[in-house]
């Protein structure tokens, strides 16, 4: 294995970040971890936006070439309701679309953050100005999850990252079914954090939602190492079973992707890379991700070489931990 590879996959824009407060048509402290889409040939992307509060909301902005002249909603288009939805007292955070062709709408998974914790929501919409909410499918602390666009035996599948109360238990990535994305059940854990000095020991989770591919669902997820100076965040693939999502197939040893440029590596969460979001098109993937918590960046790869990459890596995460 090359190791110099990981670093090649994805490559970022030159004109990075893409998206910042700077551009902002109001006032905000920051805006990043944005879920993506593509509607009717433009880009749209679901914008966590945080107030100077600490509340979170999300904002759509649209560009016809998904990278430049972007068209910001003037105002918050999706506010926390708190009123009507206890969960999200202190805000709705990093969203993630994924398109339901047999609803004929959008589903949104985020994170409600309530006074237990942060807990799983699902919204749905038609036309990003007005949403319907599912509400509260799991009980805190859960979060980073994200549908499946097709059903897998008449149910809709999630994936999601449930955190046990004891910490050495490590979090993971969990599968979940649902016959009206209300009701979620047949729970099993389909990713295992690994274990000891390992990137992505002890905390995952999912990013983007998970893609298809001929090989499988491309998922790519992120990993949390804890050092002396806080929290790094970097980003690894796996390759889940195209029939079967339980089954995790392949699992990239190394990170593909981590903070390095300096937009990266500082803000309000220094070292932090987190996608929300990906949009594909002629092969082409390209990430949307929030950048230390403070702005937003662009990547691209190749399909073929991130399906490749993964596939490259024999499985087995029991082997690896
Ligand atoms: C995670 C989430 C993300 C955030 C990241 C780094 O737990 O809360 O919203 O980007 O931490 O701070």
């Amino acid at each position: 294995m090359d190791a110099r590879l990981n670093h090649e996959l994805f490559k970022r824009y030159a004109g990075n970040p893409i998206l910042s407060v700077n551009e902002w048509p109001y006032g905000a402290n920051s805006v990043f971890n944005a879920a993506a889409a593509k509607v009717h040939g433009k880009t749209v992307l679901l914008v966590r936006v945080e107030d100077f509060r600490g509340i979170s909301h999300f904002t759509v902005a649209r560009s016809a070439d998904g990278v430049t002249n972007w068209d910001i909603d003037p105002s918050p288009t999706l506010l926390p309701d708190p009123q009507g939805h206890p969960e999200e007292l202190w805000g709705i955070e990093d969203p993630r679309i994924t398109r339901l062709d047999q609803l004929q709408r959008w589903a949104v998974c985020y994170t409600a953050y309530s006074k237990g914790g942060p807990l799983v929501s699902i919204a749905t919409t038609a036309d990003f100005q007005s949403f319907e909410r599912v509400g509260a499918v799991m009980p805190p602390e859960d979060k980073d999850a994200a549908l499946f666009p097709v059903r897998f035996n008449g149910l809709w599948a999630m994936l999601h990252r449930p955190v046990p109360k004891s910490p050495e238990l490590g979090a993971h990535v969990w599968i979940s079914f649902s016959p009206d994305l209300k009701h979620w059940g047949s729970h099993q854990e389909v990713i295992h954090a690994r274990e000891g000095g390992w990137w992505d020991a002890g905390k995952i989770g999912l990013c983007a939602p998970p893609l298809e591919t001929k090989e499988g669902w491309l998922v790519l997820y992120h990993g949390v190492r804890t050092t002396a100076s806080g929290s790094i965040y970097r980003l690894g693939l796996a390759l889940l079973d195209l029939e079967d999502p339980t089954r995790l197939r392949y699992r990239t040893d190394e990170w593909i992707f981590g903070p390095k440029a300096r937009y990266e590596r500082e803000g309000d969460v220094d070292d932090v890379v987190f996608p929300c979001g990906w949009t594909l098109d002629d092969g082409t993937v390209h990430i949307y991700y929030g950048a230390a918590d403070s702005c937003i960046a662009y990547a691209t790869a190749k399909l073929d070489d991130l399906v490749g990459y993964v596939k490259s890596f024999r499985c087995p995460e029991k082997a690896s931990t």
